[in-house]
């Protein structure tokens, strides 16, 4: 969670044109200001910086851009860092006209700050525990997806990846033990084959319900090559059988040496699927045009917002995973939202970073205020070669990263709340 205030400096204060650095601490005092305004509503001043750096000389007429972003949050506080850079200056010198100038080839970092805002507690009208508010930033609580299964992973590759049902149910439990509110579904037959078969994902729903309340979403992704009915297996399933969610694929992607096909109009009976069955959808986002598939979605009112949208980052052949690729797409969602959403309630999203960008990711999404997915399904590593002992190892992990960014673990009574009060079509 960003802002960025670009000025130009104007007035000197030391000899040789110098500008005091007071200024800079004025210009991240702005910055910190409307990081408060956006995040809660209110405006918070600073109570401390715990550290300034000065760092190169600022003179009247350079242009100064001063960034800021909210690192974590507190009940009452928030903690931000602030870089200033110099981007633009006047160029004098000899035989050069006085309205020489220059773009810096490189922004100069000129001052680097870190410090916390504070709004007192009688004036916050920070919306109350549980309330997501379209427009603020502070973040609810982070809920945990454990894709525990998926339809690429093998045995070979991890051999504590769970195939049986009991395994599912056994893995879902220590995941959502370690701090996960969602499971992602996929099932395999009995050689450990990807499969989509109705049976299959009920014997593994029964088996996870027998354990625990966390939220059960089944792929409808299934593998490379199934047919639509193929995928569709877990939508067929009523009543107690039936999951909470389901996936929804909106475009085709490059999927490594594969090609994830997922054609418009297939998408569109999947969602009317998924609508018919009364499951509340997650679309999967795996490139930026996939949100622009969304919306037509929305407009065809096949889906309803708030949204739960899931950007899958760093499959090959699709968008790649950086931390700016996950503001761009949470931009865009938001611009979803603005147009779209008339519910009062933002839509929601997580990242999934896939194979080395799983933890890389998580700490993004944390720090940015969404939720994350971690599991078996996308990265088989626990630390660079060591092997994740089931998934449930790397939701422990993705806890850490949660507290670090001052967030909390949404429970499963926390996902059901978020997740499965979203509008059905
Ligand atoms: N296995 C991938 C081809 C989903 O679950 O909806 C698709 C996938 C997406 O895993
Ligand atoms: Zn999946």
């Amino acid at each position: 969670m960003q802002a960025t205030i670009r000025i130009r400096m104007s007035k000197p204060h030391y000899g040789g044109n110098l500008v005091d650095g007071a200024q800079l601490l004025s210009l991240f005092g702005d910055v910190a200001t409307e990081l408060c305004i956006r995040a809660d509503g209110d405006e918070g001043l600073f109570r401390a910086y715990d550290s300034v750096e000065f760092l190169a000389p600022v003179y009247s007429g350079d242009f100064i851009e001063a960034r800021g972003e909210i690192v974590s949050f507190g009940r009452t506080s928030l903690k931000m860092q602030f870089t200033a850079h110099k981007i633009l200056a006047p160029r004098p010198g000899p035989g050069l006209a006085p309205t020489a100038a220059e773009v810096l080839a490189e922004p100069l970092l000129v001052c680097r700050a870190s410090g916390t805002c504070v709004v007192p507690k009688e004036l916050r009208r920070a919306p109350a525990a549980g309330e997501r508010r379209i427009g603020l930033w502070r973040p609810g609580p982070c809920i945990i997806t454990a894709a525990i299964v998926g339809a690429e992973t093998t045995r070979a590759q991890n051999p504590h990846l769970p195939i049986t049902a009991e395994e599912i149910g056994q893995e879902a439990a220590r995941c959502v033990q370690a701090g996960a509110s969602v499971i992602h579904l996929h099932v395999r037959d009995e050689a450990g084959n990807p499969s989509q078969d109705r049976a299959r994902f009920a014997a593994a729903i029964a088996a996870i319900r027998a354990r625990t309340d966390v939220v059960i979403q089944c792929s409808t992704g299934g593998a490379v090559g199934m047919s639509l009915d193929e995928r569709c297996g877990a939508l067929t399933l009523a009543g107690a059988e039936a999951p909470d969610m389901a996936t929804l694929n909106v475009g085709t992607i490059n999927f490594g040496d594969d090609i994830f096909v997922n054609k418009r109009q297939d998408t569109l009976e999947i969602a009317r699927r998924i609508a018919a069955a009364r499951l509340v959808p997650e679309v999967e986002i795996y490139d930026l045009g996939h949100l622009d598939i969304t919306a037509e979605l929305v407009e065809k009112g096949l889906l309803v917002p708030p949204l739960h949208v899931q950007f899958v980052l760093g499959v090959r052949g699709a968008l790649s995973a950086s931390r700016k690729n996950v503001e761009l797409l949470v931009s865009r969602l938001a611009e979803l939202d603005r147009l779209h959403n008339t519910s009062g309630t933002p839509s929601s999203w997580g990242v999934a970073g896939i194979g080395r960008h799983e933890f890389p990711m998580a700490e993004v999404a944390a720090q940015l205020g969404g939720n994350l997915r971690v599991g078996l399904e996308d990265n088989i590593y626990v630390e660079k070669g060591v092997l994740a002992e089931g998934s449930a190892p790397l939701v422990e992990k993705a806890v850490t990263l949660c507290k670090a960014a001052g967030r909390s673990v949404a429970t499963s009574a926390d996902a059901r709340a978020i997740l499965l009060a979203a509008t059905l079509v």
